[in-house]
């Protein structure tokens, strides 16, 4: 069974991505969670014990290691013909949307990251924001209309659902202006039991990165902590 090493619940959005896509397909796996520290540059020394790149995730089966969550994606994919849709051009819609995430949308990584236990008001919707969000909103208006739903390429969950999985927690923190249909999505991958799973399990956690929580100071205020105490 190969293992899958991941960082803090509440806040490693590239993390979640394999992590749901194991869960949603029932891939059995082996979960190791290693916490951020919080000494300064010591998170890469701790992470390149197991990971080359000294970042997660990282997923390790047998004598193979895997770095990077869309290489991660396409290992899975050689012996899961469920990682990506079975028809054409779904698949090839599906790659773009989880390559488009992987390498995309940087104001909403930064201005919005992933800390699944806060609720946020933004400070404001800047223009590099604000076009991230158009595109979010188009990209899966796009999907959710062309294959039907209630996925973004069709009726199954896919890798490019596991792709946008941490934009669903964002979306639940900052709650930016995307339509009801983005909206709609959102909900429905925060309703699937193995993100609900996440979601508490984040909560739970009571360890407190100092960049994470620097970096919501930086563009919005805490309106609502959920979290378990620290
Ligand atoms: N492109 C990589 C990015 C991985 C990444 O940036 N991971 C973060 C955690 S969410 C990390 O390990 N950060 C530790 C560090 O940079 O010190 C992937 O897709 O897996």
């Amino acid at each position: 069974m190969p293992t899958l090493y991941i960082a803090n619940k509440n806040y490693s959005s590239w993390s979640l991505r394999p992590w749901v896509l194991l869960r949603e397909l029932g891939i059995p796996f082996e979960e190791r969670l290693e916490p951020f520290q919080s000494t300064p540059g010591a998170n890469s020394e701790v992470f390149r014990t197991f990971s080359p790149s000294g970042k997660v995730p990282c997923l390790i089966d047998g004598t193979i290691t895997v770095w990077d969550s869309l290489a991660i994606t396409e290992y899975l994919a050689e012996a899961h013909p469920r990682v990506w849709p079975a028809e054409k051009s779904a698949r090839a819609f599906a790659r773009c949307a989880a390559a488009e995430m992987h390498s995309g949308f940087q104001a909403l990584r930064e201005q919005c990251s992933m800390n699944c236990g806060v609720r946020v008001q933004l400070h404001r919707v800047d223009a590099a924001l604000a076009a991230d969000l158009a595109r979010l909103n188009a990209l899966w208006n796009e999907g959710l209309e062309r294959f039907g739903g209630p996925f973004l390429a069709g009726e199954a969950f896919t890798a490019a659902d596991a792709f946008y999985a941490p934009v669903a927690f964002r979306i639940q923190t900052y709650a930016p202006p995307l339509n009801e249909v983005a909206n709609a999505y959102a909900r429905h991958l925060l309703g699937l039991p193995c993100m609900r799973d996440w979601y508490r399990a984040a909560l739970a956690e009571t360890w407190r990165d100092a960049g994470h929580e620097a970096a919501i100071a930086r563009w919005g205020t805490v309106v609502e902590d959920l979290r378990a105490p620290a």
